[in-house]
């Protein structure tokens, strides 16, 4: 398999995760955010995923999917050991929301687009754009930090989707200063992961890419 992939990107390092801890092997193909205008909006890739966006899995029949969530569900259902969600319906919806806060609520409000939308068409500067950083991670944190139940993980003893969105979240969060000692319970189950070669492997700075 081939993961189009950026070092700092937080939806790769989740797909990066998935496949980790499912000892699956693929290779790394870096798509730069930033050099040359970016990368990701160039024909070739464009080609490869419509949307221009990182990451995407290329399969070894050739089949290419996108989304990161999309992508880990793939995973887990056609890899089911060591299972991501667990087998109860409110447990899976509630390792579900987890993932969601930080995939539909928290992440695209501090993607790469809208934060060069407020840099440049409304022309904020580094000291707000960065205040908007950490508003949206502040808020989500302050829901998950009530919503999980370390033990050590997000959800028990098993990792779960939701321990393979956070610790990504949380990387970027200390990646833009962002105060987290309100937040103990996802300290430490940041702590947990950080211990897992899978999640150790998956880090911004363990990629070929990385700069
Ligand atoms: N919801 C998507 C988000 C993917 C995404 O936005 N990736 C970012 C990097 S973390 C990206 O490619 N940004 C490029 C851009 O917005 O132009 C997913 O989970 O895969």
């Amino acid at each position: 398999m081939i993961l189009y992939s950026f070092f700092r990107s937080s939806a790769a390092y989740r797909v990066r995760i998935a496949l980790n801890l499912k000892g699956l092997r693929y290779e790394t193909v870096g798509i730069h955010l930033s050099k040359d205008g970016g990368r990701h909006r160039g024909a070739d890739y464009r080609a490869i995923n419509p949307q221009m966006r990182v990451p995407a899995l290329r399969l070894d029949d050739g089949d290419v999917l996108t989304q990161s969530l999309a992508i880990i569900d793939y995973l887990d259902e056609t890899c089911p050991d060591p299972p991501l969600l667990p087998r109860d319906p409110i447990a899976r919806a509630r390792v579900r929301a987890v993932a969601d806060i930080i995939a539909c609520d928290i992440h695209p409000l501090n993607n790469t687009a809208p934060l060069n939308y407020l840099k440049t068409t409304l022309g904020h500067g580094p000291a707000e754009v960065d205040a908007w950083y950490a508003h949206w991670i502040t808020l989500g944190f302050e829901a998950i930090e009530t919503l999980i139940q370390p033990g050590p993980y997000a959800f028990g003893t098993a990792v779960t989707l939701a321990d393979v969105c956070l610790i990504p979240q949380v990387y970027n969060a200390r990646r833009f200063k962002v105060p987290l000692d309100r937040f103990p319970q996802i300290c430490a189950v940041d702590a947990a992961c950080q211990k897992l070669d899978a999640f150790v492997r998956a880090k911004p700075e363990n990629q070929p890419d990385a700069e």
